[in-house]
């Protein structure tokens, strides 16, 4: 048996078994940590079969992890930019954050403090995420702060909190997914992107239910479904409208619901008349009997979900795409049931409650709005200022990353930034890596030596995911607890340390606890009352629980609240209680195919890489498994250009040229081509990308521009 005592640190006490969570995505697989002397990191991955989501399975990254933290792969001591040479050298951590505060101060003194950024991540424990944001707007005052995530859910989030009043990736947990009738999953690859997860839509299938898959590629979950749908990138707004079109054609609206639960079906069902089949197969290229198949698939059993993932999200019309898929949920009476309903399959470890507590740049703990004068004043009250001190809503993540080292009266000229890689992993990168280095100061907390990292004036060498507890909340709304197993390196801190160290010099003496446990009591008070609430939750209680889902609030007479697993069954968080469709029209991408760039390039992941690759690439055997970019492309495209397995292809598009190695795959349409974004360098996926907003959600176009491809000759 291990032990589960919430701050023990058994491993370095005791010698035994430590469970936790893996360093990597939303699933937040549980595993266990066994010393192992032989071992680079001095801990071994054993299973941890009782832990419900992942049951004991891993995928190869998790397997792998503890090979992060081995000394020789990472950051150990400070490093400063030396004004002589130019270069990083070591320095003591006293010189290093001296360095940083004064980097940070000096802006604020001489520009401003909007002038001072910060950028988070969707990695990033919910005690650090609440620390940050906190940190922006009252250590440095600044309003300019946003984090990652943007780049990730946040179209779902938006359609989400539209639809629903609530924004939780699944409302459901996964358990439940094998229970339903027919899934559609839309732009999600879980074979390579949450192996664990797959294993819930097999279920699905072997109990009669069935899956379609909607994705340009064909990759191994498509492989795996009843029904493969691959539209064009960037159409599924139509198609979804398609899907709807045929389900009122053929008298499958479940009116007692829509009259019952949900607002605005009238304006919806106009949208959805206009697009009829034969339309959408002109404009997605998917054919009409394919188009009928899937909505008869999907209205055949009582109940069905839909879930998306980053394939409809990360469009210009991200937010619209998503309020089209649930839209069909709701017509179809799909939703606010059991075993039915519309979730987001969120990204990042902490990619859900990375949302919920206050590094978004509209956004206080406890998913409470920084525009609204009650959830200030709640929040200012827990942190002991007046509300009126608390800046207004900042810049979304890549209108953040195009403001630095501006010039101009809201230039942003100092940045801090803990948990994500812009350089390798923001749309229209070579922009984002020359505003970066445009910068006054640039002050980077990372494990490893990152390609942002190495163009900071300091980087601050951070404890990471089995050095420290902490909370995450996956994507299914569960609240995870991550447990210490072994100590940091002795040159690393924790980034609540670095938080508090700074913020100290800053002249911040209290408010900024290095204890873990001491600031997840004060997000508590922070979000009691929030949509997001988690003051019923405790550390004993996750301990125990296998993780706790929020909403939990803490109760009147101090019973144990038993946390949401399910919501809106009763009904949605908006003011009337009723769901609200979304008044949807297809249209364009940003940018299509013309003469000059005739092909679309969609962008996405592999199995063995993580995001910017920052920290899978230094683990020998995920390189191996996968060791650079490559351009899929299908034969006919292939043989069009002349071009063989394997040869040097240069990817062009409006932004910048990108080359990689051809793969030729049939699994691919021939009008598009794919590309991983994993690394940096020529095969830099980000060179090219489009960086067109979503009005709503401000979330780039990852997954669609326009590009030409050609045979690389000179290089
Ligand atoms: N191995 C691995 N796993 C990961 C990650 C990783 O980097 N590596 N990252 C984690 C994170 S943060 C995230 S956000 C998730 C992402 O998880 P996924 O969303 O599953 O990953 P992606 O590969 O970005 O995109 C999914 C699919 O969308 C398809 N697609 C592309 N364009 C379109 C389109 O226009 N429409 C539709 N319908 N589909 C399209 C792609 O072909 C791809 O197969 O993965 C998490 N897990
Ligand atoms: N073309 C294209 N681009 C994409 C996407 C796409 O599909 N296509 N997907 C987008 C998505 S969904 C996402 S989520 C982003 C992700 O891309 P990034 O934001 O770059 O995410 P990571 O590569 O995970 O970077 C995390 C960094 O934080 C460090 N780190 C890890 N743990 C900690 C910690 O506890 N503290 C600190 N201080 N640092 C830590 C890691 O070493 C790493 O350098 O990429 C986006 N970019
Ligand atoms: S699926 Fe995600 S959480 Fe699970 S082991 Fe793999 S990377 Fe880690
Ligand atoms: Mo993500």
């Amino acid at each position: 048996m291990s032990r589960t005592t919430p701050h023990a640190h058994p491993t370095e006490e005791a010698g035994s078994a430590v469970d936790t969570h893996c360093p990597y995505c939303a699933l937040q697989c549980g595993m266990r940590l066994v010393p192992d002397p032989g071992a680079a990191g001095g801990v071994g991955v054993a299973e941890r079969a009782a832990f419900p989501v992942n049951r004991g399975a891993l995928c190869g990254k998790g397997r792998a992890a503890p090979e992060t933290l081995a000394r020789g792969l990472r950051l150990t001591e400070p490093l400063v930019r030396d004004p002589g040479s130019g270069a990083l050298v070591p320095a003591d951590w006293e010189t290093a954050l001296a360095r940083v505060a004064e980097g940070l101060a000096g802006t604020r003194r001489d520009h401003g403090a909007d002038a001072v950024g910060v950028f988070g991540g969707g990695g990033l424990t919910n005690e650090k995420a609440y620390a940050l944001g906190k940190f922006a707007r009252l250590v440095l005052g600044t309003s300019q702060i946003d984090y990652n995530g943007r780049f990730c859910m946040s179209s779902a989030a938006a359609a989400g909190n539209l639809a629903f009043g609530l924004d939780r990736g699944l409302p459901f947990p996964l358990a439940d997914i094998p229970r339903t009738g027919c899934v559609i999953l839309v732009g999600s690859n879980p074979a390579d992107t949450m192996p664990p997860a797959l294993r819930y839509l097999t279920e699905l299938r072997a109990n009669g239910g069935t899956l379609i898959v909607v994705d340009p590629r064909r990759t191994r979950t498509a492989e795996q479904a009843d029904l493969h749908l691959a539209p064009r990138p960037g159409t599924d707004l139509a198609l979804a409208l398609g899907l709807l079109h045929l389900v009122v054609a053929e008298g499958r609206v479940d009116e007692e619901f829509v009259a019952a639960r949900t607002t605005g079906w009238e304006e919806a069902r106009a949208g959805a008349m206009a697009h009829w089949p034969e339309l959408v197969e002109r404009v997605t290229g998917v054919p009409v009997p394919r188009l009928r198949e899937a909505a008869r698939l999907f209205c055949a059993p009582r109940e069905a979900m839909v879930l998306t993932a980053r394939g409809p999200e990360q469009q210009a019309k991200g937010t619209d795409t998503v309020g089209a898929w649930i839209n069909l949920c709701l017509a179809t009476g799909r939703a606010g049931r059991p075993l039915s309903g519309y979730g987001c399959l969120t990204g990042q470890g902490n990619g859900q409650g990375g949302r919920e507590h206050g590094q978004k740049a509209d956004q206080l703990p406890g998913y409470r709005m920084l525009t609204d004068p009650a959830a200030r004043e709640h929040v200012a009250g827990v942190w002991g200022v007046d509300p009126a001190t608390l800046p207004g809503p900042g810049r979304s993540a890549y209108e953040l990353l195009d403001a630095l080292g501006r010039d101009t009266p809201d230039g942003v000229r100092a940045l801090l930034l803990l948990g994500s890689n812009p350089v390798v992993s923001a749309p229209r990168a070579a922009h984002v890596e020359e505003r970066l280095r445009a910068l006054d100061f640039l002050a980077v907390c990372d494990v490893v030596l990152s390609e942002s990292a190495r163009l900071a004036d300091v980087v601050l060498p951070v404890a990471q995911w089995a050095e420290e507890t902490g909370t995450m909340t996956n994507l299914e709304g569960r609240v995870l607890l991550r447990r210490r197993a072994l100590a940091p390196p002795p040159g690393c801190r924790t980034d609540l340390e670095v938080l508090n160290g700074l913020a100290a010099r800053l002249g911040w003496e209290k408010g900024f606890p290095t204890d873990p446990a001491e600031v997840f009591e004060e997000l508590r008070r922070a979000s009691a009352g929030g949509k997001a609430d988690y003051s019923g939750i405790t550390y004993r209680r996750i301990a125990e629980e296998d993780g706790v889902f929020w909403p939990c609030p803490e109760t009147p007479d101090g019973a144990p609240h038993p946390g949401t697993p399910r919501l809106f069954l009763d009904r949605f968080a908006t003011p009337d209680g009723r769901a609200r469709f979304a008044p949807v029209l297809h249209r364009a991408a940003a940018e299509e195919p013309d003469a000059e760039y005739p092909l679309l390039l969609t962008t996405g992941r592999v199995l063995a890489q993580y995001q910017s690759g920052a920290q899978t690439r230094q683990v020998a055997r995920l390189n191996e498994a996968a060791p650079g970019p490559f351009v899929q492309l299908h034969p006919r495209l292939a043989g069009r250009l002349g071009v063989a397995e394997g040869e040097r292809l240069a990817v062009v598009s409006r932004r910048g040229r990108a080359v990689a190695p051809a793969r030729i795959s049939a699994g691919i349409r021939p009008d598009t081509v794919f590309m991983p974004f994993h690394w940096p360098g020529e095969g830099r996926a980000n060179t090219l990308t489009n960086p067109a907003l979503d009005p709503t959600s401000r979330m780039p176009e990852f997954k669609v521009c326009a590009v030409r491809v050609e045979r690389a000759v000179n290089g």
